[in-house]
């Protein structure tokens, strides 16, 4: 079944050299295509659309403040299986229980540093890439 996905490499990813690491291991799965590709800086109002099932979490306000500290990779990719996909690639949240190998798991420590967005549904992926790609149909 071929979706799309909105994957960020989020600032931590990009201030350590590690957009074609990243890229790279979504780039070699097989039949997967980057359709969309921008380096930008994301202001409030754009996170608030983006993490607004997280707004009044504790974690919240240090998520904005990091995720607008510098700029972001946004991709969106296409493909078989491909939410689920680079949601296994980038392992879960925290970084120290990822399993090595994973994105997550090989160069992550801190759990708001964790390098990488990926959506995690269909209704997620249709949601997030009108907010990041609007004139994508
Ligand atoms: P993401 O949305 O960024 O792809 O990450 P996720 O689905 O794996 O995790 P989610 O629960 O949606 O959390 C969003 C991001 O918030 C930061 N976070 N910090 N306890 C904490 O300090 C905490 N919990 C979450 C992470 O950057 C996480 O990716
Ligand atoms: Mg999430």
């Amino acid at each position: 079944m071929s979706q799309r996905t909105l994957v960020l490499l989020k600032p931590d990813a990009v201030r350590r050299g590690l957009i074609g690491e990243i890229i790279g291991r979504i780039e070699r799965k097989a039949d997967w295509t980057i359709s969309a590709l921008e380096l930008r800086t994301l202001g409030q109002d754009v996170l608030e659309q983006h993490y607004g099932e997280h707004k009044g979490k504790p974690f919240y306000e240090p998520l904005v403040a990091f995720m607008s500290s510098g700029p972001v990779v946004a991709l969106v990719v296409e493909g078989e299986r491909v939410i689920e996909g680079v949601r296994a690639l980038a392992g879960p949240t925290d970084p120290i229980a990822a399993a090595p190998g994973s994105i997550r798991g090989d160069f992550g420590t801190i759990v708001r540093e964790n390098l990488i967005h990926a959506s995690d549904s269909e209704e997620s992926a249709e949601r997030e890439l009108k907010i990041f790609f609007p004139s994508l149909v």
